[in-house]
């Protein structure tokens, strides 16, 4: 049998997605996430204009072929665009496999390596007394680790800060024109590190007197530090031992890292916006980080990112997959199923899917009290309704710009 049809849904559930479905000449369906927050249409053009009929009458068995066709083929590599657009073909095609295997991906994988993914939650606030809230919250849920992000005094809107009181949170940091209709431009935000670095330590000193030595708390600094400012914040905050500290400072100057780890031993992840091993090539030979943050949809596939992580486990580095809502269900799944089978899991990040978007993918995998499993559906376990994603334009938004207060641009 061989690839008969390549098709890319692009679709707007709440948010824009973009999805790749690939069909073989004996029917069978595969998906693959290809949403790139902010850049979605570029993943779309890459693949419509450039990938789909270079793909047609191949065998679809043949995915490391595959693979490296598509990455050494157009000459030009790496990149978000163009390794999203790999993963989505890369997904598809496991997805077809395993359906034809008549079992979930992650037995094609090897097997279950554990009961379950432990995920954290996303809990934020405006003030501690908000933020406190939501943790209280998750953890009655049942979840064991949990992110915390809050507002900073003298700061207005920054990022990760949700503006809903308790409940799901509800936060979409990629932003349409303020009726609803696409936008022209990026929101921007005001930053700033100093105010930063004073706040933070005494929101964990609270949250560890609140929830106890027990609970793991993760915090995500979005690329905001500079090297030095970094390894104050992680010494900072070593007594109040995060599970993690994420995207510490821009990842792009992975020696960066080295000034961090020799000023403290908090746990660093990173590399969310990465998306090849060559990214992590210094980061994991001098195990300047913990966790690789990667997600499927960003790095090439399941096939990319299981090289990527197979490669980091030698030097005792784990998993930490990327999974905001602007990854979506296709590739979340992926990510459950690559993270069941391989040795070296950390844990996953889990926020769930609104309600439209659920309508929209239907999905097999499961969440129980702290923990999340792919499902025992044959491949990914995920189908796109295309009749119901027909009802969602896409629609422009833009992640914000982030400027200090002087203007300067910064790291959003
Ligand atoms: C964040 C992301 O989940 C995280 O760790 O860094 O939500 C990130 O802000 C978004 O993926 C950007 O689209
Ligand atoms: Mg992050």
């Amino acid at each position: 049998m061989t690839i008969e049809s390549v098709s890319v849904n692009v679709t707007s559930p709440g948010r824009n997605f973009v999805t790749l479905k690939i069909v073989t000449t004996d029917g069978v369906v595969g998906w693959g996430d290809a949403t790139l927050n902010g850049r979605e249409l570029s993943v779309a053009s890459y693949l419509q204009d450039h990938v789909a009929s270079t793909l047609v009458g191949r065998d679809e068995n043949r995915i490391e072929d595959t693979w490296q066709y598509l990455y050494r083929g157009p000459y030009w590599r790496r990149g978000p665009v163009t390794m999203a657009a790999i993963a989505a073909v890369d997904m598809a095609l496991w997805d077809i496999k395993a359906k034809k295997a008549g079992m979930p991906l992650y037995e094609l994988l090897g097997g279950a390596s554990r009961e379950g993914l432990r995920v954290y939650a996303h809990a934020s606030g405006t003030d501690y007394a908000a933020l406190k809230d939501a943790v209280t919250g998750y953890v009655e849920q049942g979840y064991t680790a949990v992110r915390v992000q809050t507002g900073v005094p003298g700061l207005g809107q920054i990022y990760g800060v949700s503006s809903n009181t308790g409940g799901k949170y509800d936060y979409e940091p990629a932003k349409r024109a303020a009726d609803g209709r696409a936008a022209i431009a990026p929101s921007e935000e005001t930053w700033d590190t100093p105010a930063y670095l004073a706040h933070m330590p005494g929101v964990f000193a609270s949250l560890r007197e609140d929830f106890g030595s027990g609970l793991r708390i993760l915090h995500d600094a979005h690329h905001r530090m500079s090297p030095i400012e970094a390894a104050q914040f992680a010494k900072d905050v070593e007594p109040y031992k995060l599970f993690w500290l994420e995207d510490c400072t821009p990842v792009e100057d992975q020696t960066a890292l080295r000034l961090v780890r020799q000023h403290s031993t908090t746990p660093l992840a990173i590399g969310e916006v990465l998306n090849s091993v060559y990214d992590y090539q210094t980061l994991i030979t001098e195990r300047l980080i913990d966790y690789v943050r990667s997600s499927v949809t960003h790095t090439g596939g399941v096939t990319g990112l299981k090289k990527l992580l197979d490669f980091a486990g030698i030097y005792g580095i784990r998993s930490g997959m990327h999974g905001p809502t602007d990854v979506s269900p296709v590739g979340m799944a992926a990510a459950l199923h690559l993270g069941l089978a391989i040795h070296n899991f950390g844990i996953q990040e889990y926020m769930p899917h609104s309600e439209t978007t659920l309508g929209v993918f239907r999905t097999s995998y499961a969440f129980d009290r702290g923990f999340l499993h792919p499902g025992d559906a044959p491949g990914l376990g995920v189908d796109l309704d295309e009749d119901a994603a027909s009802a969602f334009e896409y629609t422009k938004a833009y992640l914000p710009v982030n400027r200090l207060m002087d203007g300067t641009v910064h790291d959003w």
